[in-house]
C-alpha cells in the first residue's frame, strides 16, 4: 500500500502543522535527532535539550493516538546526523511511501536543502506553508511591496484589522492601536516577581540531559536545574499561568530590568511558541480572554499581542523578503570581533555579567536585556554583525534565523541601514541605569563619562556617536545627539573617544571559543 512519509522538524512539534493535516492509513511520521543540526552553530546544550526532549514527547503524544511515528536518536549507531541523509534512510526502511511532505522550515539553510530532496530521494516531496504563522509570505510581499523602508506599526495595524484581536469593529478597542507609552515603567522594590511553576525532568527528560551533556558537554551553558515545559500539556499550564499571573503585570514592567531575576513578568514562552508546542493564535486569544475577563489591563494584553501578531510576524516577513543576502549586511561597517566575555560572563561591567550569565544558565534573558544591554553593547562597540548573529543563534533557547537575524541585524546592530528601525538603538549607561539596578552592583560609576571609574557604555555611546555623526545627523530621530555632541568641550570628548579606544582596544576577541 502507498502511503506518505511526513518529516516533522524539530521546530514543527504542532499536532495541527501542515505537514501533518491529512494524514492517513499507512503513513509515517519521521521525526529526527541529528548532529549537524545541534552543531552548524554550536547551539547552547540547554537548547539542545529542550528540543531533542520535546521531540520524544511529541512522538509519544503521536503513537499515543496510533499514529505510526519513525524516530531515529541522535545515538542511533547509522544516523548519518543530517536531514538529508535521515530522510534517505528512512525511505528506505519504508520502500512502499511514495512521497514526502514536509512543512517549510524556519531557516534559509534548510530550505536549500529541501530543495535537492526530490532529485536526492527520486519521490515527489511536497513542501507546504508554515501556516502556524499568521502572515502568509504572499500577504506579507503584498503588504512589504517594493518599499525601501518597512514600519512594524503599518503591518501591525493591518494584523489587528485582519485578526481581530483587541478590536470594536474597525477601531482598536480603548480607542488606541498601541499603548507602548504605558509599559516604560522601571521596577519598583516593593514589587515582586511571581514564583514560576516548575517542570521537573521526567525519565525521557532526564535521558536527554545525558545524551546532550554526552555529546555536546562543550558547547555553551549549563544543564542544570532544567525545569521548562517540553510537553504541549506543560505548555498550555505554562501559558495559562502566564494569563492568570503575570500578565496583569506584564505590560508595564516590560522594559524594567533587576538584578537576579531575568524573568520578571515576561512570559518565557517563545521557545514553546517557536517550537509549535503553543500556537501564536492560541497565546493571543489567552491574553485577549484574559483582558476581557477583566483579568488584565488593556496596555498588557495589546503590549503582548502587539509583540506576536507585530513583531514577530514581522521579522519573519522581512527574514524571508531579505535572504539570503540580508545575513551579510553592515551598513555601519562594524569589524571588531565579539569579546571574548560573551561566552564566558567575565566582564567588570555588571549589566553584561548579568546578562550572559543568565543566559548561560538559562538559554534566556529578556528582550531588553537582548536589546539594550547585550545588543547596545555590540553595537557600540561595533562588533562584526556576523559574529553577533552566530552568538545570539547559539545561545538562546528560542533562537532561529527567522527570528534571531532581523533582531540582530536591523533591531541591534542596524547593520541593514535601517530597513525598520528608525534610529540605531544606541544608548548611553544612564537608560541601563533608568531601567534596571545593575549600576547599583557595578565597579564602574555610571554618573562618571571619563576615566577608569566611567561606565563603558558612556564613552563608547558618545564614539559611536562621533563615528557616525553623518549618518546620525540625517536622520531625523537622531540628529539631537549629534547637536548635543557637538556642544561638548571638545577636551572633553577627546578624553572620551581616548577612553573608548583603551577600552576597544583592551577587550580580548572570542578566539578562545
Ligand atoms: P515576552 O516578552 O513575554 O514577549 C511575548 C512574545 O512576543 C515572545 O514570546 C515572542 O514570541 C514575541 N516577541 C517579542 N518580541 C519579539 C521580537 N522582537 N521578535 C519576535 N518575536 C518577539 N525572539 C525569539 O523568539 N528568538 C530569537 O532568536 C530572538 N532573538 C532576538 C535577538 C535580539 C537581538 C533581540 C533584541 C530580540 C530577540 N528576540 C528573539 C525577541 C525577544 O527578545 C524574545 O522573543 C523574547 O525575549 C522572548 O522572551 P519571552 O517569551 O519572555 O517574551
Ligand atoms: C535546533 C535543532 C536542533 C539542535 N536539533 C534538531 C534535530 O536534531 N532535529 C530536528 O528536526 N531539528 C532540530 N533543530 C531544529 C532545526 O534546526 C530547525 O528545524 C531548522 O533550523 C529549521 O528551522
Ligand atoms: Fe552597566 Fe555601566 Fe551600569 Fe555598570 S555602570 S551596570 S557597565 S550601565
Amino acid at each position: 500500500m502507498a502511503g506518505t512519509l511526513r518529516f516533522v522538524l524539530g521546530d514543527q512539534l504542532s499536532r495541527t502543522v501542515s505537514s501533518l493535516r491529512d494524514l492517513a492509513e499507512g503513513d509515517v511520521v519521521l521525526i529526527v535527532e541529528v548532529g549537524d543540526e545541534a552543531t552548524y552553530v554550536r547551539h547552547h546544550q540547554r537548547k539542545i535539550a529542550f528540543l531533542f526532549s520535546a521531540m520524544r514527547h511529541f512522538a509519544a503524544d503521536l503513537r499515543a493516538e496510533g499514529i505510526s511515528v519513525d524516530y531515529v536518536t541522535l545515538d542511533d549507531p547509522a544516523n548519518t546526523a543530517s536531514f538529508t541523509g535521515e530522510l534517505a534512510r528512512a525511505l528506505e526502511r519504508h520502500p512502499h511511501l511514495d512521497r514526502v511532505v514536509v512543512t517549510e522550515p524556519g531557516e534559509w539553510r534548510v530550505l536549500q536543502m529541501m530543495e535537492d530532496w526530490e532529485s536526492f530521494v527520486g519521490r515527489t516531496v511536497e513542501v507546504r506553508p508554515d501556516d502556524r504563522f499568521l502572515c502568509a509570505h504572499g500577504e506579507f510581499a503584498a503588504y512589504a511591496g517594493e518599499a525601501k523602508s518597512l514600519r512594524m506599526e503599518d503591518f501591525y495595524r493591518g494584523m489587528r484589522r485582519r485578526t481581530g484581536f483587541l478590536m470594536g469593529g474597525d477601531k482598536p478597542v480603548g480607542g488606541r492601536w498601541n499603548l507602548d507609552s504605558e509599559n516604560r515603567e522601571p521596577i519598583p522594590r516593593r514589587v515582586q516577581a511571581p514564583e514560576r511553576p516548575r517542570f521537573e525532568a521526567d525519565e525521557t527528560t532526564r535521558d536527554v540531559l545525558g545524551l546532550v551533556s554526552g555529546r555536546f558537554g562543550n558547547h555553551f551553558g549549563s544543564l542544570e536545574n532544567f525545569d521548562y515545559p517540553v510537553t504541549r500539556a506543560d505548555a498550555l499550564r505554562y501559558l495559562d499561568w502566564f494569563a492568570d499571573v503575570a500578565l496583569p503585570n506584564f505590560g508595564t514592567y516590560q522594559d524594567a530590568m533587576r538584578q537576579g531575576e531575568p524573568l520578571l513578568f515576561h512570559s518565557h514562552l517563545s521557545a514553546l511558541i517557536n517550537c509549535g508546542l503553543l500556537l501564536p493564535r492560541e497565546c493571543c486569544e489567552r491574553a485577549v480572554a484574559a483582558f476581557e475577563a477583566d483579568a488584565a489591563p488593556l496596555n498588557a494584553a495589546e503590549g503582548f499581542v502587539r509583540q506576536i501578531i507585530g513583531w514577530r510576524e514581522f521579522v519573519r516577513g522581512v527574514y524571508w523578503r531579505e535572504m539570503p543576502d540580508y545575513a551579510d549586511r553592515n551598513a555601519l561597517k562594524a569589524e571588531r570581533p565579539l569579546p571574548d566575555f560573551f561566552w564566558t560572563g567575565d566582564t567588570e561591567m555588571n549589566c553584561l555579567a548579568q546578562s550572559i550569565r543568565e543566559t548561560a544558565a538559562s538559554a534566556y534573558a529578556h528582550h531588553i536585556q537582548r536589546l539594550m544591554v547585550l545588543g547596545n553593547f555590540c553595537l557600540l562597540a561595533g562588533i562584526e554583525p556576523r559574529e553577533v548573529q552566530e552568538w545570539y543563534l547559539v545561545v538562546f533557547h528560542d533562537a532561529y534565523e527567522w527570528v534571531e537575524m532581523p533582531n540582530v541585524v536591523g533591531m541591534i546592530l542596524h547593520a541593514d541601514g535601517g530597513l525598520f528601525a528608525t534610529k540605531p538603538y544606541a544608548a548611553s549607561g544612564n537608560y541601563i541605569n533608568r531601567m534596571s539596578d545593575y549600576c547599583g552592583h557595578c565597579r564602574f560609576d555610571v554618573k562618571q563619562r571619563t576615566g577608569e571609574d566611567a561606565c563603558p557604555f558612556n564613552y563608547l555611546y558618545w564614539d559611536f556617536v562621533a563615528r557616525h555623526r553623518e549618518r546620525l545627523a540625517r536622520n531625523h530621530r537622531t540628529s539631537r545627539s549629534v547637536s548635543s555632541l557637538d556642544r561638548l568641550d571638545s577636551e572633553r570628548l577627546a578624553m572620551m573617544r581616548n577612553d573608548a579606544r583603551r577600552f576597544l582596544d583592551s577587550l580580548p576577541s572570542a578566539a578562545s571559543y
